[in-house]
């Protein structure tokens, strides 16, 4: 049976197999907030409501991932946790000591990258949050894969499709892991609809995080428009990067646009804010949209501070339908255990309806 308004999900069983006990954070080590229950309590919440249709997503392969970030990134995530239990002892989560930072070779020029898994860690990792363990590199693979499969079925025709995504992937950068993201799915995603139709894609990041790792992607092109709001980098993760004044590079000058948020916005405020974001995704003219859904500016999210409610997400996604684009929407973050299934439901039912 087929319904009118009916959204496919793609959705895999794989990012069961990235399963950390332990997240080193705030100078502690405490169970993580990006944990396997995230994905199940939305696909449970998905599933209950005929208007999904679910299904698994197909294998794309590595070139996708290539064509995005450093082959050597991938290389060494796909061999990094068997080895470092050869080299440094048998561990559940493998997570870097030290970080390569260039300074420490002013005027030396750069090293190559290390033949050490220590050093590797701290050559392809930005920071400690994001463990690697066993089945890490098979579920980051089945997240690509889960967005490269919505994206066939928008390509296919469909208005919208949903990727249950996990682990996230914003925060992922050409060369670099961190953020709980190992791939970034949306960047992916978006450079292989750019790859195959030669159209322009936007992609909107409404994460309570800045996705510095999308922007850094496409910070130089003009045929990927980077939107995003989120907790001003003045005061949240990830600190370096989501500031107004970053607007882009060379050809990608212009194409990159951040609005950061003042804590405890509100649904007004913030549907206002959006507004503004959907201006700007017309102005540009894109084929496709790719939305970047985290859920973590919910009003408890328990690792942020901005205060939209589950009626302000349905208001987003009715918001962004508006611009009556092709849209892949992807999963990002929200913490909110409890509440996340039902904040996935409303917004994309509101973009539904
Ligand atoms: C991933 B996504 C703040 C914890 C910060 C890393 C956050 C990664 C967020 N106390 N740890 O953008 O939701
Ligand atoms: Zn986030």
């Amino acid at each position: 049976m087929t319904y009118a308004g009916e959204m496919q999900v793609v959705y895999s069983p794989q990012h069961l197999l990235h399963d950390p006990a332990t997240e080193i954070e705030s100078s502690t080590s405490h169970s993580p907030f990006e944990h396997t229950g995230r994905a199940e309590t939305i696909k449970a919440s998905l599933l209950a409501d005929p208007q999904f249709a679910f299904r698994a997503p197909s294998d794309h392969g590595v070139e996708p991932i290539t064509a995005v970030h450093d082959a050597g990134l991938v290389k060494f995530l796909s061999e990094a946790w068997a080895e470092y239990q050869q080299v440094v002892g048998a561990r559940r989560e493998v997570v870097p000591d030290l970080f390569y930072r260039h300074e420490l070779r002013n005027e030396m020029g750069d090293s190559e990258e290390p033949e050490s898994v220590v050093a590797r860690l701290g050559w392809w990792c930005f920071e400690t949050t994001t463990p690697l363990t066993e089945g890490t590199y098979a579920a980051a693979r089945a997240a690509v894969d889960t967005a490269l499969t919505a994206t066939d079925v928008v390509l296919g025709g469909e208005r919208a499709a949903y990727g249950l995504c996990r682990p996230p992937g914003h925060h992922a950068t050409r060369d670099l892991y961190g953020g709980y993201c190992f791939f970034n799915n949306a960047a992916i995603a978006a450079h292989e609809i750019v790859a195959r139709t030669g159209g322009k894609v936007t992609v909107l990041d409404v994460d309570y995080h800045h996705g510095n790792g999308t922007q850094e992607i496409f910070y130089d092109r003009d045929d990927v428009q980077y939107v995003s709001l989120h907790g001003d980098p003045r005061r949240a993760y990830p600190y370096f990067t989501g500031h107004a004044d970053e607007t882009g590079s060379g050809r990608g000058l212009g194409s990159t646009f951040n609005v950061p948020l003042p804590k405890r916005m509100a649904d007004d405020a913030y549907i206002s804010a959006l507004s503004t974001c959907a201006e700007k995704i017309a102005a540009f003219k894109p084929t496709a949209l790719i939305v970047s859904l985290g859920l973590d500016t919910f009003i408890t999210d328990p690792i942020a501070d901005l205060a939209v409610t589950t009626e302000g997400f349905a208001r987003s996604g009715a918001l962004l339908a508006q611009l009556g684009l092709p849209t892949i929407v992807l999963q990002e973050g929200g913490y909110d255990v409890e509440a996340l299934g039902r904040n996935v439901h409303a917004w994309l039912t509101g973009f539904s309806a």
